[in-house]
């Protein structure tokens, strides 16, 4: 199945090109720029336009597999409906036609005759990505038993205030257009277990000359005994280990964790408390996960319910093809207090919440612990037992 983990990676690499342009050609920078011009109409536009841009690149990804896998076509699922509202109150289908001619016809409707924008959206939406061989080998697994977990743009309340000038603090930023991730995830749609994911950073780099942004793809597939990422690929290269990244698995000196601002004090304290200066706060519930991928933090804990399926579904994946996983927080202090610690309960990606309607459907109801081994996993669940979550 390497195939389709190398169009799951192209997909993304197109998606990352559209999410870039909106921000760096004239024409659609200027639309998601302005702001708090007079009248309701155009305050409208503008939130369509950011609209516009997350469901686009959610039809360039559904379209580019799709095309190539049917069998898939009816399985990807995102956030985004693709029925669009322009400034006029007209509704449109967003979609990635069979010409790009046509896709700008059709983006012109929705971008209320804007020629420009609607050509430069179209010429990326159908812009071919080349790609050299990932190195995954053969990997035989059933289409017809995925399901494809789609989040177009993690973090677009930075993708919007586009900061660029943001510091890292121990290669971690807390805010800025790094935060922004394209996630794309697939499972199984029997078990909801993740099997394979693509995180896309459209803006990892900014080049200090040009001003243009260049981004960076991480893949992993976790199927059966086989389990490869291109972390591995390219560690292997520079014989980078867990170890050199992680020296301490217990909180105390060296542990880390990433979590978000929005954290309920109680975690924030307990936390800060086992591990002082390795606490970092971070923007995007992909970005987060991302830096455990990368080893920059031993564990990302959220004990809310507002990160979904499409957030954490293809972060999980890379994790498990590095010997790591994202378990339900609340599930798994619950199998403490019931005596049964060895039991960690892992996101499953098939099952909505039971009586939830909307999004809130596929909200990971208990929270999460992101993690790269076992031991962080096991130390973080010890030191949370005493919180009630
Ligand atoms: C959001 C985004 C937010 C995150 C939230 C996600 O997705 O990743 O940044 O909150 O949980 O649902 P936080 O940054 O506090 O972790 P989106 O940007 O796609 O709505
Ligand atoms: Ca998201």
């Amino acid at each position: 199945m390497s195939q389709l983990m190398s169009a799951l990676v192209q997909a993304s690499e197109k998606a990352a090109n559209i999410a870039r342009a909106c921000r760096q050609e004239e024409a659609l920078f200027s639309l998601l720029i302005e702001e708090k011009k007079e009248g309701e109409k155009n305050k409208k536009f503008v939130t369509d336009f950011k609209t516009l841009a997350d469901v686009l690149v959610q039809e360039v990804i559904k379209h580019d597999i799709g095309k190539q896998f049917p069998e898939l076509e009816n399985s990807i699922f995102g956030e985004e409906s693709i029925e669009f509202m322009n400034g006029l109150g007209e509704k449109i289908q967003v979609q990635v036609c069979e010409t790009e001619h046509k896709t700008t016809m059709l983006l012109s409707k929705v971008l209320d005759g804007n020629m420009a924008a609607a050509e430069a959206l179209a010429r990326t939406a159908h812009w071919d990505i080349l790609l050299s061989d990932l190195g995954t080998g053969d990997i035989d697994i059933p289409l017809e038993s995925l399901g494809v977990w789609v989040d177009p743009i993690d973090s677009t309340f930075q993708y919007i205030k586009g900061i660029s000038n943001s510091k890292p603090d121990d290669n971690i930023y807390s805010q800025g257009l790094q935060c922004v991730t394209i996630l794309i995830g697939v499972y199984n749609l029997q078990s909801g277990v993740p099997i394979m994911g693509v995180v896309n950073q459209p803006f990892a780099a900014l080049d200090p000359k040009t001003q243009r942004w260049s981004g960076q793809y991480y893949w992993g597939i976790s199927y059966g005994s086989t389990n490869i990422s291109s972390l591995q690929l390219s560690s292997e290269a520079s014989s980078t280990t867990e170890e050199s990244h992680n020296p301490s698995s217990s909180p105390g000196k060296g542990f880390s964790a990433v979590l978000s601002t929005g954290e309920t004090e109680s975690i924030k304290a307990v936390l800060q408390e086992a591990c002082g200066g390795g606490i970092h706060y971070a923007a995007g519930a992909g970005y987060k996960s991302l830096c455990v991928v990368l080893g920059l933090v031993n564990v990302y804990v959220f004990s809310e319910d507002t990160t979904f399926k499409w957030d954490c579904c293809s972060p999980h994946a890379i994790l498990r093809s590095l010997g790591g996983g994202m378990a339900d927080l609340k599930e798994c202090l619950r199998m403490r207090r019931d005596g049964k610690p060895e039991e960690r309960p892992e996101l499953v990606y098939n099952l909505p919440v039971q009586e939830a309607s909307g999004s809130d459907k596929w909200a990971n109801k208990g929270g999460l612990v992101a993690y790269r081994s076992q031991s962080h996993l096991d130390a973080v669940l010890k030191l949370l037992s005493g919180v009630t979550v």
